[in-house]
């Protein structure tokens, strides 16, 4: 695992420094809820490494984000999402301060459940 960013709250989670709720975690990833939930099920899954945005991820990162992202619809069912396609969940990734992304350590948003949900 790459170094820790000092700077980084995403960071100091994944080192348990600051506590989170956590849904999942290997050697790679973790999975916390939201601290701010919009939505009835919303968790973040984060790589361990601190990669600062999907502006930075390169082809050493396929693997990981491919394994981020099969694992995120068994997640998003474990937590509560509402099968498909009557359910479903919504996948975001904020990029950049055009894309308002605010924690600058890449971070995928899974949001589900019943709507209607505090935004989007
Ligand atoms: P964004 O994509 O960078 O805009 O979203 C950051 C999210 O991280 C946001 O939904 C916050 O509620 C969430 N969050 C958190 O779960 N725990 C924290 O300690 C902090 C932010 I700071």
């Amino acid at each position: 695992m790459s170094t820790p960013d000092p700077t980084c709250i995403f960071c100091k989670i994944v080192e348990g420094k600051i506590p989170s709720r956590k849904v999942y975690e290997d050697d790679e990833m973790l999975v916390f809820h939201d601290i701010n939930p919009w939505a009835p099920v919303h968790f973040l899954m984060i790589p361990k490494q601190h990669i600062a945005s999907m502006a930075q991820v390169n082809d050493s990162h396929q693997a990981l984000l491919g394994r981020m992202m099969t694992l995120a619809p068994k997640l998003a069912m474990q937590e509560g999402c509402r099968p498909y396609p009557e359910g479903g969940f919504r996948i975001a990734i904020n990029t950049g301060a055009d894309g308002r992304q605010e924690v600058h350590h890449l971070h995928i948003h899974v949001f589900g459940g019943p709507r209607p949900w505090a935004k989007g």
